[in-house]
């Protein structure tokens, strides 16, 4: 198991992620022929939506075989939209490759799954691709990774030659070059030692600075040895205090191979991180306990993916989900290489595998041996921003429509479907315009739907702006029989978390499950707030007082006063409506500068930077996602098609003409 390597491929849009993968299949013999994602012809783009639209959707899992070393990789989408698919992979893997664009550098995106790669505690080394591209600069990309994701690198090659003329790099760890001839690797010597000698002593000092072992050494020898500096840096990106840069052009064929030799030699084994728990070891014959992070809920069957954290599972064996209680039979165990797939009899600790036969657990579920039961901390959903109303064009087919949408819901929770109360219409909501595209084009393509889908709406937040306190509620229902009775008073006051909630009830007053029965009915009273009927985010309520009822009272009762109090005090506060608000990046020509920020302004977009290079300018702007729909038709126009653009989420911020008096 420690010749096991579970990683991921993490990157901006574009980056070259998928390139990247089919190069490696390939250099590993996992594939005899060579795919490019313009052909549509890759391994892991291979949803006929992926192919059309040259872009990855689905996070997509490859094996190889690498010095001895089983590899496991998963291809992740670089799109914004999908950034959940990305989070639900980033959950099961024990490292990563992120990649960037060599002449971009670190872009929003890259940043935004560094980040999400930090909270999962993910270790990383970094690959720097498209070195072929004119324009191209490691050392500028460098540069970028140190400032703008605030981390030390550690390059450990250097490159030969520069964009059309990138042949080849030097291994700085063993002081060899290689270059490729015709696809393969061929060691030469190093072209300018006296740079690669530079370099070396540049990663010394870097290495010997956060590294206590090394840093000894350094004193002592006034250098480092080859092993030490290896092991240095394998440890160093274990602990995440430094990331380990490579360099290369995955379309070139450039780079592959020592890009695999360091994801050996730097990346952790499923036995080098901390065990989920610490009664559970990494090992085969511990209890089997395992996390579900993706669904397949295809008509034909249904696969459920499992990252086996513990012991080991055996096709027949019975299961227990702890988050439902219920227990399940594994029939099939299968090792997925993106569309096929393989039976294997077992798998243990460290595996990464889809089992049939489950049929209810969900993505986030824990799965583990009955007599063992665990539960294991699953990936957090992003809020879905963009509604569309989607109805079936024929009336017949409102039932298949209503199924295939539960489907999709199932296999990717960041996508919500819901019937709206007023109008009645059945309301998608996801991450993106594209993400909602995606998803309606595959009712279409495997459902055999024809649907109708309304304009994209943004969805919108209510906060408090200032609250109420000593607001009292009586709720109290007594005409003989069990009757309700519950008094609760409250305060009600703005908040930077989502919600909160505390009780300041003295002398027991109000019993302790009475206390949780209000809180639980005060998160009711949060999913429809009273101006637009938008869920309500930023509220802190304080239970100050309250009484009982010897025979009334119950936790029904307080469920029920808490809401019905709680929606009074905010139709009694001041409250202000939010819109949902995206960073917007622009790459644009110079001489179009003018026409793109006139159009962000009149976009009620607020430009936070602005600079320029060689006839670029890049500009960025916190724009309200309402205004953004459509905005890829009118970027092309106003500049020629010469300009692109990328968005982030950036939260919330109040939407115009969005605030109420309140009555208090
Ligand atoms: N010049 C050059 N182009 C490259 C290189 N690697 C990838 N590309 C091209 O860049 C484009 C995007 O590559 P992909 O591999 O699809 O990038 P990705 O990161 O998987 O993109 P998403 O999955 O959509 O986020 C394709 O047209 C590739 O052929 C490279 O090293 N040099
Ligand atoms: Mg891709």
């Amino acid at each position: 198991m420690s010749t096991t390597r579970n990683i991921g491929i993490l990157a901006h849009v574009d980056a070259g992620k998928t390139t990247i993968t089919e190069r490696i299949l390939f250099r590993t013999g996992a594939t005899y022929k060579q795919g490019e994602v313009h052909d549509g012809t890759t391994v892991t783009d291979f949803d006929a939506q992926e192919r059309q639209r040259g872009i990855t959707i689905f996070a997509a899992a490859v094996s190889c075989t690498w010095d001895e070393h089983r590899i496991n990789l998963i291809d992740t989408p670089g799109h914004v939209d999908f950034s959940a698919e990305v989070e639900r992979s980033l959950r099961v893997l024990d490292g990563a490759v992120a990649v960037f664009d060599g002449v971009a550098g670190v872009e929003p995106q890259s940043e935004s799954v560094w980040r999400q790669a930090d909270q999962h505690r993910v270790p990383r080394i970094a690959f720097v691709n498209k070195l072929d591209r004119a324009g191209a600069d490691l050392d500028a990309a460098v540069a970028s990774i140190r400032t703008r994701l605030r981390v030390t690198p550690l390059v450990v090659q250097l490159p030969i030659g520069a964009e059309d003329g990138f042949t080849g790099v030097v291994d700085l760890v063993t002081r060899r070059a290689y270059t490729w001839v015709d696809g393969a690797i061929v060691e030469v010597d190093v072209p300018d030692p006296a740079e690669a000698a530079r370099r070396r002593r540049l990663l010394e000092e870097t290495v010997a600075e956060l590294h206590a072992g090394a840093l000894e050494e350094f004193v002592a020898d006034d250098a480092l040895k080859d092993a030490t500096l290896r092991d240095a840096l394998r440890e160093l990106t274990g602990t995440g205090a430094g990331v380990v840069v490579l360099c290369g052009s995955a379309y070139k064929n450039r780079g592959i191979e020592p890009l695999l030799d360091a994801v050996v030699a730097y990346l952790p084994s499923p036995l080098d991180v901390a065990p989920v728990d610490p009664q559970r070891p990494a090992t085969p014959d511990a209890p089997f306990a395992g996390l579900v992070f993706k669904v397949q809920a295809a008509t034909t069957g249904r696969l459920t993916y499992v990252r086996v954290y513990s012991g080991t599972i055996a096709k027949g064996a019975t299961v227990l989900d702890t988050g439902t209680g219920r227990t399940e039979r594994i029939s099939r165990i299968l090792h997925v290489q993106a569309d096929r797939h393989t039976e294997l009899d077992d798998a243990s600790a460290g595996d990464i595998v889809a089992v049939v036969g489950v049929k209810h657990a969900r993505v986030g579920s824990t799965l583990c041996a009955p007599d063992a039961p665990l539960v294991l901390e699953a990936a957090t959903t992003a809020e879905p921003v963009v509604s569309v109303a989607v109805e079936a064009r024929v009336a017949t087919d409102t039932d298949r429509l209503a199924a295939a949408l539960a489907r999709l819901v199932e296999e990717d929770p960041s996508l919500r479907v819901r019937s709206d109360p007023e109008t009645g219409q059945t309301v998608l909501s996801g991450l993106g315009e594209l993400h909602l595209e995606v998803a309606v084009e595959k009712l279409r393509q495997t459902g055999g739907l024809s649907v109708n889908v309304g304009r994209p709406q943004v969805s919108y937040r209510e906060t408090v702006v200032a609250g109420v306190s000593g607001l009292l509620y009586r709720h109290v229902k007594q005409d003989g029989g069990a009757g309700q009775y519950a008094h609760v008073l409250i305060d009600v006051t703005p908040s930077q978390e989502p919600f909160g909630f505390d009780s300041a009830v003295v002398g027991g007053r109000v019993p302790k499950e009475y206390v949780r029965a209000v809180e639980a009915g005060c998160r009711d009273a949060l999913l429809e707030g009273p101006l637009g009927g938008h869920p309500v985010t930023g509220v802190h309520v304080t239970l100050v007082d309250g009484q009982t009822h010897a025979k009334d009272s119950s936790e029904l009762a307080f469920r029920t006063a808490g809401r019905l109090a709680l929606q009074q005090a905010l139709r009694q506060s001041t409250m202000a409506v939010l819109e949902p608000v995206a960073e917007v990046t622009v790459t644009a020509p110079d001489d179009t500068v003018g026409a793109v920020l006139g159009d962000l302004a009149a976009r009620r977009g607020r430009v936070t930077d602005s600079t320029s290079r060689g006839g670029t300018a890049v500009v960025t702007a916190t724009v309200p996602l309402a205004e953004l729909f459509g905005y890829a038709t009118r970027l092309r126009s106003r500049t020629q098609g010469r300009g692109t653009f990328t968005t982030r989420p950036a939260g919330y911020q109040p939407a115009p003409g969005g605030t109420s008096g309140g009555t208090a």
